[in-house]
């Protein structure tokens, strides 16, 4: 069979490939899977309003749509230009917010024919075998003979993930941006070297789709991808997409060993909580490549800490990022303001608390309850509500931010949101740290333009 996936647009008017700074793993781990299988299948990259003629030449049997809840308004808008234009090629949903919303999807939108929740490589796989019967599919939501909507709930998820081939293929033939907070220059590729994160912060919704259990490649599976990448198809940079890159130590010195042994030529991000870094692992990161960490740090107050179940120390975050300025790895600590309990004391208590560290960067959100998670069911209760309005408000909430506090308005969190970014990088030592990371004259446009897009964004 011939299959078509398209990473849902993150903007539908757009003339270029709009996730193009990075390499949409979902779809390509699944297309790579069905490679395997024996199936001809292809990511598309172009702008949305050629997906017509796109279709015409290509001629998928069936089309996946891969979305996440910010960009599901723009599925919702492509799947029905696919059926407009031929309406006998089954489009398929699969993705972060399908794996929230199940049903309520295809109660609400013929121009789905089914969805799939839940990892999804041999589920997938299964159903373009066992096409057009999908009563024995895992994972799958779709409607029967008589229009009805059956899902079948057994999901299960895949134990020995090495079974998946990296999308090699795939990533080698996209053209992805450049990444200049990252300091990477070259070609750069995306790699998640395990799957499942095993906290339960209340706000994240990683484990709707991956589920609790942490699963992880061996580390010769990661080795071989990465001399593979760099030497083969010259990727100098590798952005790790693991929710927490550095969760078992012996593991993680493994891989940075191997990298520096085998001689791999990279540079890299990766994620990491605070409390996991310590001085001797950080230097070894940094002999292998590692260019910049992120910390998901959420908040300045013990208190909304404790409530959003994050488990974590601010004394822990100051060694972190500390750490990391000794050893000359930048680092992004990455906050939330307007939980649905917080009062304007606490969110600078985190702006506050931002501005002592001894970061590169600082990246300030605003809350928003996705589906299927505590904070959602905190804000809207036990049901689950498919409303494109609310998912509209997720695209635009960087410009134009809702707010979920009982105590904090829209505007006025606009303006703390603001205020945040203002005050953590127009302080001269700030731009002092972040200018001793320049490299070259790319660096310097490539940071103008991300101050650009901050100021105005905020
Ligand atoms: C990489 C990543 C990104 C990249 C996206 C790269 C890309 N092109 O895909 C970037 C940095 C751009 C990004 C941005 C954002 N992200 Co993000 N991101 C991730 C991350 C860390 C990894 C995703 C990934 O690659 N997983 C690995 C692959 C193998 O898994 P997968 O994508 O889930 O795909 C599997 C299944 O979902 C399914 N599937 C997926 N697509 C399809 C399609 C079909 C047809 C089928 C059948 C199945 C299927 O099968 C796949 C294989 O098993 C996840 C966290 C996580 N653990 O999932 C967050 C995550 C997806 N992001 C999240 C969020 C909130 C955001 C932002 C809104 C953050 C922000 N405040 O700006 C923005 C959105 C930007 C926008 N403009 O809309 C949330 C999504 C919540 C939600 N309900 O939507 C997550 C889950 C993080 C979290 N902790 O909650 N993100
Ligand atoms: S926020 Fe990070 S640490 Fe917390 S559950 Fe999500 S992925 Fe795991």
């Amino acid at each position: 069979m011939k299959i078509l996936f398209i990473e849902s647009p993150y903007n539908y008017d757009s003339s270029k490939y709009q996730v193009g700074r990075y390499f949409p793993l979902g779809i390509g781990y699944i297309s790579a899977y069905l490679r395997k299988k024996g199936n001809i299948s292809e990511i598309y990259t172009g702008a949305t309003k050629d997906i017509s003629e796109y279709i015409e030449s290509f001629k998928p049997d069936i089309i996946g749509i891969s979305s996440m809840t910010s960009t599901f308004p723009n599925a919702v808008k492509l799947a029905k230009k696919i059926k407009e234009h031929n309406k006998n090629i089954p489009v398929i949903i699969g993705g972060q917010h399908p794996s929230a919303m199940k049903e309520k999807i295809l109660e609400s939108y013929d121009c789905f024919d089914d969805l799939f929740f839940g990892e999804a490589e041999v589920n997938f796989a299964e159903y373009i075998q066992n096409y057009p019967d999908k009563s024995k599919i895992n994972g799958i939501v779709y409607r029967d003979k008589n229009n009805e909507i059956i899902t079948n709930n057994s999901q299960i998820l895949i134990e020995n993930i090495d079974e998946l081939p990296y999308p090699i293929k795939e990533i080698s033939s996209m053209e992805l941006g450049y990444h200049p907070h990252f300091g990477f220059s070259g070609k750069t590729a995306s790699m998640i070297t395990s799957r499942g994160c095993p906290y339960k912060c209340t706000f994240c919704s990683s484990g709707v789709t991956m589920g609790k259990k942490f699963r992880f490649h061996s580390v010769e599976y990661v080795l071989d991808n990465l001399e593979e990448l760099n030497e083969k198809h010259g990727f100098n940079n590798i952005v790790f997409w693991d929710d927490v890159f550095t969760l078992i130590p012996e593991r993680l010195q493994k891989i940075c060993q191997g990298i520096i042994q085998k001689n791999i030529k990279i540079k890299w991000y990766c994620l990491s909580k605070a409390n996991l870094l310590t001085p001797d692992i950080a230097k070894l990161m940094k002999s292998a490549g590692c260019a910049m960490i992120s910390f998901g740090i959420e908040s300045g107050n013990t208190d909304t800490l404790d409530k959003i179940q994050k488990h974590l120390n601010l004394d822990d975050v100051r060694k972190a990022v500390s750490i990391c300025d000794k050893t000359g790895i930048k680092s992004q600590c990455t906050f939330i303001l307007g939980f649905p309990f917080e009062r304007k004391e606490e969110a600078l208590d985190t702006i506050k608390f931002a501005k002592t560290l001894p970061a590169t960067f600082a990246l300030f959100f605003s809350l928003i309850p996705y589906p299927n998670t505590d904070i959602y069911r905190e804000v809207f209760g036990d049901n689950l509500n498919e409303d494109l309005s609310l998912w509209q408000k997720c695209i635009a909430s960087e410009a134009k931010p809702e707010s979920y506090s009982k105590f904090i308005d829209s505007k006025e969190l606009k303006d703390l949101i603001k205020y945040a970014h203002n005050n953590f990088y127009f302080r001269l030592p700030q731009i002092i740290r972040i200018l001793k990371h320049v490299k070259s004259f790319k660096d310097i446009t490539g940071y103008l333009k991300l101050a650009l897009e901050l100021i105005k964004r905020t």
